[in-house]
């Protein structure tokens, strides 16, 4: 009977333990948090065999091409102009400092090497290579982070089942088991062989949301292969036990347009946020609704002054290249990071709201007034706490007239010439 009651009792606390969330961070972990909120923009990339096709990643699905004949798109991969050392420039001269590439997307198409499918870009393409190894090698040599999307959603593989019902935390056709051990060997290679990877994003959640997703032992394994490794997971919920930051998709955090954001609040995690860089994920021929350099602009300051990365994501061609409308709209959004940076590396949101004028970011004793909107011959920064001794212009030092009383601080702009896309005011507190 004794016997029992410990086992009942140690039952009853392992769950309880778990329920309250069991991971404790590495330092190594806690450090690369820091270091990945310090980051602030990186490059989001959407490459797959669907992108022969000029129709999205989701054009399997969406166009319902049966699988063996979407599976013949492999035979035609061949991006031998894709270069690596093109790809990590471009994202270091838009001033990106890292990247998030699709390793595997919701059609299964490995674009690695793998042992553990043959359907990959090595075996399955008269490319025969393996373009991501080469992204590492180029990402370690210029400091460049390598993450790497891996989708948890497969529409084509027998033990998946894609459309099974699923009852008892499982598909009921199908092999789950043998799913999630494919899916950890993927991982376990993903982590062990390309040199310098610091992140897992998860994503596909949101197709099953009663399945057992195994994520105490997939996120365990993961952190056993390197405490470091940033978790990231894209189910658009609250993040889970495991997980190392939290991100949204096409919403700004706390904003809620998509109908993705809703059930998301803003925990204590790193936030990130992506968006796309026209209105498609994937390669699109047919996308013409580029967003200017002046959205990305506010859209990186946005995320920013709310504490968040912003991941911008471009869909390269299935030659390799990346299209000029995407380049020259990130020379231009590089040349205004070559001046602007210091407002946006390094810092964290600030406790002051978004306001209708624009944001703030704060390093230290030095908060960042970002005006996006121009509201008149000042703003005003509700609740400001700490005393303002100094406002300069952050593009020439010119010194600003300021105002500050127990409500906020007034920012006289009157007489200075306003920045079209963002007048940045840099502000010494005490
Ligand atoms: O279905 C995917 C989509 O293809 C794309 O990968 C985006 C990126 O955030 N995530 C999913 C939709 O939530």
């Amino acid at each position: 009977m004794k016997k029992l009651l410990s086992i009942a009792f140690i039952v009853f606390y392992t769950a309880t333990t778990f329920a309250q969330g069991s991971y404790a961070p590495a330092q190594e972990n806690l450090e690369q948090r820091q270091k990945f909120q310090d980051m602030k923009f990186g490059l989001f990339i959407h490459w797959g065999i669907y992108s022969i096709l000029g129709d999205g990643e989701w054009v399997m699905h969406n166009k319902h091409i049966p699988y063996d004949s979407y599976k013949r798109l492999a035979g035609f991969f061949t991006p031998q102009q894709f270069n690596a050392k093109e790809w990590v420039q471009f994202a270091k001269s838009a001033g990106m400092k890292y990247i998030t590439i699709t390793s595997r997307h919701h059609d299964g198409f490995s674009m690695f090497g793998t042992k553990f499918s043959p359907y990959n870009i090595v075996d399955a393409t008269p490319y025969h290579k393996d373009p991501l190894m080469e992204l590492a090698r180029e990402c370690e040599k210029e400091g460049i982070e390598l993450h790497f999307y891996y989708s948890l959603l497969d529409w084509g593989r027998p033990d998946y089942a894609f459309g099974s019902e699923i009852r008892n935390g499982k598909p009921v056709k199908g092999d789950w088991d043998s799913y999630i051990q494919f899916m950890k060997n993927q991982l376990t290679e993903l982590i062990t062989k390309y040199r310098g990877v610091k992140g897992i994003w998860f994503d596909g959640d949101w197709e099953r949301r009663n399945v057992n997703w195994h994520y105490d032992e997939i996120y365990g394994l993961i952190h056993r292969l390197n405490p470091a490794i940033m978790i990231g997971n894209n189910h658009h919920l609250a993040p889970k036990d495991g997980e190392d930051f939290q991100m949204f998709e096409k919403d700004l955090p706390g904003e809620n347009h998509t109908g993705f954001s809703g059930d998301s609040k803003i925990g204590a995690l790193p936030l990130e946020t992506c968006e796309t860089i026209n209105g498609s994920w994937g390669f699109n021929i047919n996308d013409n609704t580029f967003k200017s350099s002046k959205q990305i602009i506010h859209y990186l300051v946005g995320a920013a002054g709310r504490n968040a990365n912003f991941l911008l994501n471009i869909g390269p061609m299935p030659n390799g290249k990346i299209q000029p409308e995407f380049t020259d709209t990130l020379a231009i959004v590089g040349k205004w990071m070559q001046k602007n940076s210091e407002s946006i590396y390094d810092t964290r949101g600030s406790y002051v709201p978004p306001q209708p004028w624009g944001v703030i970011t704060v390093k230290g004793k030095t908060q960042y007034v970002h005006i996006m909107q121009p509201q008149g011959n000042y703003i005003f920064i509700p609740g400001q706490k700490e005393k303002v001794s100094k406002a300069v212009l952050l593009s020439n030092s010119n010194t600003l007239k300021f105002k500050q009383l127990p409500e906020g601080v007034f920012i006289y702009t009157d007489g200075i010439a306003m920045d079209g896309v963002d007048t940045v005011i840099k502000l010494t507190v005490d």
